[in-house]
């Protein structure tokens, strides 16, 4: 098995501060608790920013401040997402990936999300796999449904994206694949043999899920963008409380954690 990758998602676009006060929202927040899932033993963050009143915002400029914030501070690799939230413009989705990511998030198939609908066009995903692809960004394929491996593995027969692909499966959204391991098992049997990929259970399937993929030798992500408890009826108090739990776990199963610059080695970045 190759070392673990764990992935701190800070924020999303759905986790508001009435939900979980340590949801960061600014650029220094933000980059504070990157910075302190760096430490704790995160080799990537996912990144989504917002306004300071909490709303979700894909601004370039806002992205390049968080960014920068974090380079300053560590060699964590920077995920931007160009989910960011349902119902924005896949103009507005794509803008953080000109601002100098490490990777960015491509999202396969459209899908329903609670009460809403993320939406992903074949024509959009493929306009996103093209940016993606031009700026040099190593890009992770988000499933929430079984279909979108397909979708992914066609945008390769197009040249659009490059094997090996680095998948995160996103089990648990409501309207979506349920955060079971069955789910987790299958997914992971749809996939080539060299692709690489990661699993992030929504809500309390964060836990199981993580210490499941630690086993089998995937990779995990945690971070309130997911999952704003510790355990039942106990908010976490932050991110890092989250990544640190997956630390505990790896080293009781013995399985050693990457460091940023072996991840980069484990996923090809920089070589797009
Ligand atoms: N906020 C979700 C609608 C991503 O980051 O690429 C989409 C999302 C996926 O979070
Ligand atoms: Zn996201």
């Amino acid at each position: 098995m190759s070392k673990l990758i764990i992935t701190a998602a800070l924020t999303g676009a759905e986790a508001t501060r009435a939900d979980n006060p340590a949801v960061p929202y600014t650029p220094e927040e933000i980059a504070a608790d990157a910075y302190a899932c760096w430490q704790a033993g995160a080799s990537i963050v996912h990144i989504h920013a917002r306004h300071s009143d909490g709303t979700p915002t894909q601004d370039g400029d806002t992205y390049e401040q968080i960014i920068k914030a974090i380079r300053e501070k560590c060699d964590v690799i920077i995920q931007v997402s160009t989910g960011g939230a349902v119902g924005m413009s896949p103009r507005e989705r794509l803008q953080p990936v000109y601002r100098g990511p490490d990777m960015a998030t491509l999202s396969t198939g459209t899908v329903n999300f609670a009460d809403d609908v993320f939406m992903n066009t074949p024509t959009d995903i493929e306009a996103f796999a093209k940016a993606i692809k031009a700026q040099g960004v190593k890009p992770e394929v988000e499933v929430f449904d079984a279909g979108m491996i397909n979708n992914a593995l066609g945008l390769v027969k197009k040249g659009l994206l490059s094997m090996p692909l680095h998948f995160d499966f996103v089990l648990g959204v409501p309207g979506a694949l349920p955060g079971t391991p069955e789910s987790l098992m299958f997914l992971r049997s749809q996939i080539p043999r060299d692709c690489t990929w990661t699993v992030a259970g929504i809500g309390r399937a964060e836990l199981p899920l993580g210490a499941m993929s630690i086993a089998m030798g995937g990779h995990v992500r945690v971070g309130l963008e997911d999952n704003i408890y510790y355990r039942k009826g106990e908010l976490a108090t932050g991110n890092r409380q989250l990544v640190e739990r997956m630390v505990r776990i790896a080293r009781e199963l013995e399985r050693e954690v990457a460091t940023p610059e072996e991840t980069r080695a484990i996923l090809n970045i920089g070589r797009n």
